[in-house]
């Protein structure tokens, strides 16, 4: 079994306990222990055989849960689940995937109206039902039925961070064949894109079968869909399909570029080919004499790029959208790594709605190489994160101040910064006067998010607009899966962000990613900085900084582009030259 699927078995857990309103400190328990088990680097299933002693080794795995990981890992179920679940409706699952629908909200849908099934909440909104319900009204059932539509989809495509665990449990898994001579994935997991459909791995070996037969034993596989000559599908326990191909060492660099796509950029690969009297598919580049045809690469990626005079193409831009102009123009650009970045500019402490303290944050990033870090927690607005006032932010700074001294001449710097709320009304949530004293102040909305796109633009270009905002983050709300971008017209931002001189964020969450790879493109072309933060609200949050430099590549950005790859003193004059 995967880790993902324990841990969203153990999410399911927490929401149908929190459905039963039971003890909140039980309910956080599976909630954590979820997160931690869904990041844990082995795979918990492989741990488990080896017993109890081994799972409860790690961080917030008790004794009970260790128990209840085994007979998971071990029967495919869990009795305790099953009880819960004969305790409430069937359809609550479903219903808990919609945005804005959470435990409780649930519970009334079920006593009040009902509900079994996310058709018939769909026809109970559309009768005019859910509003009426006490603690709805029209606009949550609005959002109830766009999030149905959203529900639905979201089984269909992983997060890129998910894939990524599985990618590797596989990798490990397959390790021990020793037939496998060499193994790559490709596809858009590849390419980075930031949800993958499924997952697509290559196999090197002169035995099929035997390559074929551990694949059968993934511990994460539900079914086989197919099992052919070179090709075989399973899916997984959650439903997520991997393809597996086999082939021989000669075809490897050709079965690699096929299978990596996209088929947009093959497209025109194949075009090219053809224009020189080549044919190129996934066993190798042919060179076409009349009837006849003869191999003559398929091995490397380089050989069979090299047959039409190209460049080995990054994954994250075979895209056919501008790699070709610039391979023509021999202007390939050097995109950003993650070694490249030097600082992380946005991110959450325990004074609002993250875990660890300033100073736990400060050495997490300094262990991860960073030589700067901005604090910047929410502010008042964000009441439910217990956002800051302007008396708790001061304190908060005169904190850092403490620290900065404290460590002195060690070359790391903590920042004085704010996430700043754009209040409904286009107001700054803290005073200009209390902003002024920040070095560095991000700016973004929380609240008011479905405004019309008039009224949202004005809020984000008011707030660009203001001498003390730096930065916007996450500058169009969404949330891959789960919530739609705000109404708000990109290009009038862009335009606003050039006139000021202001940055914009690339946030790195794996279920964010915003801006997305075109309005990185579009910011790039436009000369807007970019600044590409982890919002951590944990020190393991520092982590998906990865995530961000996949975006950020399928936008081409090179180091350049990126002000978080500049030192401190170089960022803060970019500023001050605005
Ligand atoms: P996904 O799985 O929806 O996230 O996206 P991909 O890009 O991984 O698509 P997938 O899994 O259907 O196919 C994997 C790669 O195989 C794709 O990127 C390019 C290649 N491919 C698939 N079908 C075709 C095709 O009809 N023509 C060409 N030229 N390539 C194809
Ligand atoms: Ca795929
Ligand atoms: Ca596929
Ligand atoms: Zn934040």
């Amino acid at each position: 079994m995967l880790n993902s699927s324990i841990a969203d078995t153990f999410d399911l857990i927490a929401d149908l306990l929190d459905f039963q309103s039971a003890n909140p400190f039980r309910v956080r328990a599976y909630r954590n222990s979820a997160r931690t088990i869904r990041d844990y680097p082995e795979s918990l299933s492989v741990l488990a055989a080896e017993g109890k002693e081994e799972l409860m080794k790690i961080d917030g795995i008790g004794e009970d849960l260790a128990g209840k990981i085994i007979t998971l890992v071990e029967t495919g179920e869990l009795p305790m689940l099953n009880e819960l679940k004969a305790q409430i409706p069937p359809s609550l699952p479903a219903l808990l995937r919609i945005p804005g629908v959470g435990p409780k909200k649930a519970a009334l849908l079920f006593k009040e109206l009902r509900i079994k099934s996310l058709d018939e909440l769909k026809a109970a909104c559309a009768e005019g039902k859910v509003h009426q319900l006490k603690g709805f009204g029209v606009k949550t059932e609005q959002l109830i039925m766009q999030g149905i539509g959203i529900a639905s989809q979201a089984n269909e495509r992983l997060y890129w961070s998910t894939a990524d665990q599985i990618a590797n449990e596989l990798r490990q898994h397959m390790a021990s064949c020793k037939k496998v001579e060499k193994l790559e994935f490709g596809g858009s997991y590849r390419r980075g894109k930031e949800t993958i459909g499924d997952l697509d791995v290559l196999v090197v070996s002169d035995d099929v079968n035997a390559v074929m037969d551990r694949f059968a034993e993934f511990p994460g596989r539900a079914e086989t869909i197919a099992r052919g000559d070179t090709k075989m599908s399973i899916r997984t326990d959650a439903g997520f399909q991997i393809d597996l191909r086999v082939v021989p060492a000669e075809s490897f660099g050709a079965a690699w570029q096929y299978f990596t796509g996209s088929k947009e950029h093959n497209v025109i690969l194949r075009g090219m080919a053809k224009a020189k009297g080549l044919k190129i598919n996934e066993y190798g580049v042919y060179k076409i004499h009349g009837e006849k045809e003869t191999y003559i690469a398929g091995k490397t990626e380089a050989d069979v790029y090299a047959t039409l005079d190209m460049p080995v193409f990054p994954p994250e831009i075979r895209e056919a959208r501008q790699e070709f102009e610039w391979a023509a123009k021999g202007k390939l650009p050097k995109l950003i790594e993650e070694r490249d970045i030097v600082g992380d500019l946005h991110m959450h402490t325990h004074a609002t709605d993250g875990t660890a303290s300033i100073e736990e944050m400060a050495e997490a990033a300094r262990d991860r190489g960073l030589s700067y870090i901005a604090i910047t927690d929410h502010s008042k607005r964000v009441s439910m994160a217990s956002g800051l006032d302007e008396a708790r932010l001061l304190a908060q700074w005169a904190e850092i101040d403490k620290i900065n001294k404290k460590h002195g001449k060690k070359g790391f710097i903590i920042l004085k910064g704010i996430e700043c709320d754009i209040l409904e009304n286009g107001d700054m949530d803290l005073s200009d006067e209390c902003l002024a004293q920040a070095d560095w102040v991000v700016a973004s909305v929380h609240y008011g998010q479905k405004q019309p796109r008039e009224q949202i633009t004005a809020r984000i270009v008011g707030a660009l607009a203001n001498p003390h905002v730096d930065c916007i983050a996450h500058p169009t709300g969404r949330l891959l899966n789960r919530r739609e971008p705000y109404e708000v017209d990109m290009e009038a931002v862009f335009a606003a962000a050039q006139k000021y001189g202001k940055f914009l964020e690339l946030n790195a969450n794996p279920a964010r990613l915003d801006l997305n790879d075109i309005h990185l493109a579009a910011a790039r072309d436009r000369g807007i900085p970019i600044v590409i933060n982890t919002d951590a609200h944990s020190t393991d949050g520092l982590n998906v900084l990865r995530y961000g430099i996949l975006q950020a590549r399928r936008g081409g950005l090179t180091k350049e582009q990126v002000a978080n790859t500049r030192e401190w003193k170089e960022v803060m004059e970019m500023l001050r030259r605005n």
